[in-house]
């Protein structure tokens, strides 16, 4: 049989109850046991005022509370505790492909690489996302690329498979972002950093569960202007 990996699920959830238990489930893990992957689900709770925490310890999952507020701050608690020698992260609202992670860590495995990211827009269901989102993400993704130099279709997607290794030798965990702006931040981060083999893959994107937790003009609006005040501040990252 194979060497142990380890693998860490990290979701950051808040009021999820409507999709968590559906996310959890579609994790393949039978595949998983038969490659010999030991596989941890870390669900990072902002403190959710509904049954979140409950489906998630019932479906096997080890409950974060994180308390303080945003995406990335729950991200940066999340990703200081997994264990594991790759991470998959994703939303706790059934949108991303949990049913297929098995492929992309077999296909991060199969190329040597240190960090893939997904392309939602390779194909969207129907429904699952607004014209008006679209065409923000579209910006913010050219926006990315002319300031980056970084030649991916979708800054803003939020499942990523990567290599714990690699966050040694980008900027600290602590120095990132607290808000939505963290998901366009990882990747910048993993794409310029010299030694990281990162790519975009091609992937999916379903309809929403549950209450949408994005203010779309706000954090649109935040996350344009974090690439530009990001452009202009010197790196914190070591080097390999
Ligand atoms: N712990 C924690 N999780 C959060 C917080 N804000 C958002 N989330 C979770 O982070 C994930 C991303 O948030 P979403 O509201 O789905 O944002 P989005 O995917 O850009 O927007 P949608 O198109 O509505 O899905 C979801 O699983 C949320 O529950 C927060 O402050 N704390
Ligand atoms: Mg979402």
């Amino acid at each position: 049989m194979s060497e142990t990996l380890k693998v860490s699920i990290v979701i950051p959830a808040i009021n999820e109850e409507r999709g968590i238990g559906k996310t959890i489930d579609a994790i393949n893990r039978e595949y998983c046991t038969h490659q010999n992957w030991e596989v941890e689900i870390l669900i990072v709770d902002g403190d959710s005022q509904d049954k979140t925490r409950e489906v998630a310890t019932s479906k096997g999952a080890r409950v974060i509370l994180e308390k303080r507020k945003g995406y990335g701050r729950a991200y940066k608690t999340g990703l200081a505790q997994a264990t594991g020698d790759v991470i998959v992260t994703g939303d706790a609202d059934a949108t991303y492909p949990f049913d297929t992670i098995h492929t992309y860590i077999q296909q991060l495995l199969d190329h040597h690489l240190d960090f893939m990211t997904t392309d939602r827009f390779s194909s969207l269901k129907h429904g699952s996302m607004t014209l008006q989102h679209r065409f923000g993400n579209l910006a913010l993704a050219w926006t990315l690329r002319l300031l980056f130099l970084v030649n991916i279709r979708d800054s803003q997607s939020g499942m990523w498979i990567f290599r714990r290794e690699a966050l040694n030798h980008i900027q600290p965990l602590e120095s990132f972002n607290d808000g939505m702006p963290f998901s366009e931040e990882i990747k910048i981060e993993m794409f310029t950093t010299p030694g990281i083999k990162a790519r975009e893959i091609p992937s999916t994107l379903y309809t929403r569960e549950g209450q949408v937790k994005l203010e779309s003009f706000k954090d649109g609006y935040k996350n344009l202007k974090f690439l530009f005040k990001k452009r202009v501040t010197p790196s914190q990252k070591k080097t390999f």
